[in-house]
């Protein structure tokens, strides 16, 4: 398969207006009868029809009733002799596909008995033969047939039209969706569900049938996702006047998805993940992320199928600005300042560890892509998180009153059809033609085109005879893959200045647009502390050579949230980096660990930021910031500096741990969420001090918290504590997690993930993972079972994965290679764990190399793990 270029796209020779589907549904094989009204497109000269297909058994094919000749070409059904001139024809195709052999979770295929469907990117050429390409749009009519006693529900997009009973124990029913849309959006279920149903009324004083779909025996765990679409549903209206259009709104879960979920219209699909949760078995962040994926997907209703994407190199049109919403309604929920500052942490830590690595890496690719082979590699943190950061910046330079009238501009423009990033950055300038952004549009939209994180370098002069504060600003952005050169960006520059008292003494944006830039601050009484870049105003490394006062005094008295948990995190990566430098112990700095105290101690302080202010710097974000890295030794350092914060804070720990240890009546709301985070990073490092002075009383009162906890949160929390702390009562506490939940998927998960990303000692966790891959429970087939096993150690485990014996990477070679050929999708996802090998130190850079080589060499690989090893080698 070629690569397709961005630059290669043309409107598509034909247009196709309704769609009438027809499902006999059977695991074994599945007919499908596909009817649609197509007409050639006048703007496009004449050409054949090419319809994409992949892994159909075609029957027939009938143009306006009559069979017709064609062909095929690349899996692609090429019909050449259709009627001319501009008037529609009926085509008529009849396939079958086999669902229960579908491994691979696009288009059509069966879950625990049920059928469920996976259409984006390209799944819907794995139902029917189609023009499957998002700009594509047509009006569909669903018939779903199917033994009635094994298949209860019968589930597609829009309203129920019709149903009824059939001959032989069978049952239909009769779908119509009143909005046009792209079939990478159409879905369908079928299977033995239950439902959660709420009615709702719209402003308009409209009513709406709310339905979480879910197998019987989970839908005491279907509440908190029913409260999150709620919510979204009140928030889309609130904040930018966008209503729900239909009157059902399903959701339904799986528990076999290759990703979050999917926002087909009126019928998203989810992955069990994001819509079960109960006190018992989910934990405070699988809450908060089933409240943000539900949000997304919603909030999709209008940012990608109302309006859709031209062309898949636009994803970040709809992704981007969808993680920009369900980011801003998580927020809005969170209520005050300091828990929105919370989530802006979060937000910005995953940024950061997670697509800071990319943009440096093989797969290093701009929010719009310009390439690819396999489309499903190009769902990033880049076109997700950054795409999000894109539009967060639009906002903050047209500011949020101008955003929103951006936005309606937006849909006014249009709605109803499939458009580029270029169409979203227009509306919203052209609706604010005093800001920034319209007029350095062109400029701005090179956040779109230009790959890479740009670093912004800002020295300041202090002048003391005439009070005035100079920061010299500059960026840069370095080579990447494809991009040798890049052009200045628009930076919008949050900043602040803080006086020697402490106190604020000005604050205000400046928009860095040129290579070179001086901001000058006038009438200051002595030299000020600069606070910049605050709430993380824009998605760029900022080198500013702080003195260890300066961050002291930023982490004490700043007034933006996010600048004081970014001073602590300054000074640990610097604890860090020097250990590292010098090869030696590190010593954490005596005012450090004061200023840790002070914050653990502090009165006031929210329990949430306290544990994102403790907890330290992840190892790959340590990582990013070494030209040469040794996981391991990154993994010692930082181990080490936990445990002097372990055992030089361990009063206030206790005294944390005590005074958050009780938050009441289980709920998932920010402040109680926080205690409960606090007191499990409190209770770690209690257990990290035991284990040092071979104290027993910690991982006791651990063991009893594990068993007595009245939620998932405290018992994980207490079981992860003796697991990190090596505590010797970690393995009865783990079989008796086992023994409670067995019986529990989503648990099981988490018991897996937490022995795959344990602590390294002497090697044990590689032969810990490979003994667990032979467990009753394990799946490799079943993604979620594969992420929280395989993933958990190859991706999120440096520390035991890059082994100098080069075992993990042998590992990881392997089973890319046997998931490939289950699931090509999943397969190049765990592919990317070695994106970053160049940095490796030796002798895991060669060891790695050869590992990707051995995969590389293999010759029937998916383009999806070609793709990424191909770029990793090059
Ligand atoms: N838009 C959805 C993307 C998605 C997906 C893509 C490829 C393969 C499987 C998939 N499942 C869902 C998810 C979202 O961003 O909302
Ligand atoms: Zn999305």
């Amino acid at each position: 398969t070629a690569v397709i270029h961005r630059a290669d796209y043309q409107a598509p020779a034909y247009w196709i207006d309704t769609v009438e589907l027809c499902f006999d549904l059977d695991p074994a094989k599945t007919r499908v009868l596909n009817r649609m009204r197509i007409r050639r497109n006048p703007d496009v000269p004449p050409q054949p029809l090419k319809l994409d297909g992949d892994e159909l058994n075609l029957a027939r094919v009938l143009v306006n009733g009559q069979g017709t000749s064609f062909k095929m070409e690349g899996g692609r059904l090429v019909l050449e002799n259709l009627p001319e001139g501009s008037e529609p024809f009926e085509l008529e195709i009849f396939t079958t596909c086999c669902p229960a052999k579908n491994s691979k979770l696009m288009g059509l295929y069966v879950s625990n008995d049920s059928f469920f469907t996976q259409c984006e990117a390209e799944g819907f050429r794995r139902i029917t033969y189609f023009l499957d390409r998002p700009d594509v749009m047509a009006s569909y009519t669903v018939l779903l047939r199917a033994d009635k006693r094994k298949y209860p529900v019968l589930l597609s997009n829009g309203n129920l039209v019709d149903h009824g009973d059939l001959e032989d124990g069978r049952h239909f029913a009769k779908w119509v969706d009143p909005f046009r849309k792209p079939c990478y959006l159409f879905a369908l279920v079928a299977g033995q569900l239950v439902a959660r149903e709420q009615k709702i009324v719209a402003r308009n004083g409209k009513e709406h049938l709310l339905q979480v779909f879910v197998r019987p025996g989970d839908l005491d765990k279907t509440e908190h996702a029913m409260n999150s679409l709620m919510a979204s549903v009140a928030w889309d209206e609130a904040r930018f006047g966008l209503p729900l259009d239909l009157e059902r709104f399903m959701i339904v879960a799986t528990s076999d998805f290759n990703m979050g979920a999917m926002e087909n219209k009126g019928l998203n699909i989810f992955n069990t993940k994001y819509v079960l949760a109960n006190q018992a078995t989910a934990t405070d962040t699988d809450f908060g992320n089933i409240e943000s994926v539900v949000g997304h997907e919603y909030f999709h209703n209008w940012t990608g199928n109302r309006v859709t994407c031209r062309d898949w190199f636009q994803l970040s049109l709809k992704e981007g600005l969808t993680v920009f919403r369900d980011q801003e309604f998580s927020q809005d929920l969170a209520g005050e300042a300091s828990a929105r500052a919370v989530k802006r942490i979060e937000d910005v830590r995953v940024l950061r560890t997670a697509q800071f690595p990319e943009d440096a890496g093989p797969m290093a690719h701009p929010v719009r892509p310009d390439q690819y082979l396999e489309i499903n590699n190009f769902y990033t943190v880049t076109v997700y998180e950054k795409g999000a950061e894109v539009v967060r910046m639009m906002q903050t330079l047209v500011g949020r009153e101008g955003f929103e009238r951006g936005m309606t501009l937006y849909f006014q423009r249009h709605d109803g059809h499939a458009v580029t990033c270029d169409d979203f950055a227009q509306a919203i300038a052209d609706a604010n033609t005093q800001s920034p952004l319209y007029e350095k549009l062109g400029q701005f939209k090179r956040w779109y085109s230009q790959a890479g994180t740009p670093r912004v370098r800002a020295v300041p002069q202090w002048e003391a005879g005439t009070g005035t504060w100079r920061l010299q600003l500059s960026q840069s952005n370095p080579p990447t893959p494809g991009q040798a050169d890049k052009q200045p960006q628009v930076i919008p520059i949050a900043w602040g200045l803080i006086g020697q008292d402490g106190r604020e003494l000005a604050s205000g944006m400046h928009v860095l647009t040129e290579a070179h830039d001086t901001l000058v601050v006038e009438n200051l009484a002595s030299e000020p502390v600069p606070s910049l870049l605050r709430g993380f105003s824009a998605p760029v490394i900022l080198d500013f050579d702080y003195s260890d006062g300066q961050l002291l005094a930023l982490l004490e008295h700043d007034t933006d949230p996010f600048n004081r948990w970014e001073a602590a995190q300054r000074l640990a990566v610097r604890s860090a980096l020097a250990a590292i430098h010098h090869g030696g112990e590190v010593t954490l700095d005596a005012h450090f660990v004061e200023a840790m105290r002070h914050i653990l101690r502090h009165p006031t302080l929210d329990s949430a930021f306290k544990e994102l202010v403790l907890t330290l710097p992840a190892e790959t974000y340590i990582a990013e910031q070494l030209d040469v890295v040794d996981p391991q030794h990154v993994h010692a350092v930082r181990e080490s500096m936990r445990q002097q914060l372990a055992t030089a804070l361990q009063p206030d720990w206790e005294a944390a741990y005590e005074a958050n240890k009780d938050s009441g009546a289980y709920s998932p709301d920010p402040v109680s969420s926080g205690r409960r985070a606090l007191a499990g990073l409190a209770l770690t490092h209690l257990c990290i001090a035991a284990r040092l002075s071979s104290d027993t009383v910690w991982p006791g009162k651990a063991y009893q918290r594990f068993k007595d906890a009245s939620n998932m949160t405290d018992r994980f929390n207490a079981l992860s504590a003796l697991v990190v702390g090596g505590s010797d009562l970690a393995r009865p506490a783990l079989q008796k997690f086992h023994a409670m939940f067995k019986d529990e998927a989503l648990v099981l998960d988490k018991w897996f993930a937490l022995q795959a990303g344990a602590p390294d000692r002497g090697g044990n966790v590689l032969p810990a993972v490979k003994q667990l891959m032979q467990h009753p429970d394990f799946n490799v087939r079943n993604p979620n079972r594969a992420r929280s096993l395989i993933f958990s150690y190859c991706s999120a485990n440096p520390g035991a994965f890059h082994r100098a014996d080069a075992a993990g990477y042998v590992f990881w070679s392997d089973r890319v290679m046997e998931l490939d050929a289950i699931n090509p999708q999943v397969a190049a996802r765990l592919a990317r764990a070695l994106d970053r090998w160049r940095k490796l130190a030796e002798p895991m850079r060669g060891a790695a190399r050869e590992a990707i080589a051995r995969v590389a060499a293999k010759p029937d690989l998916s383009n999806d793990v070609r793709e990424v090893v191909t770029r990793a080698l090059a």
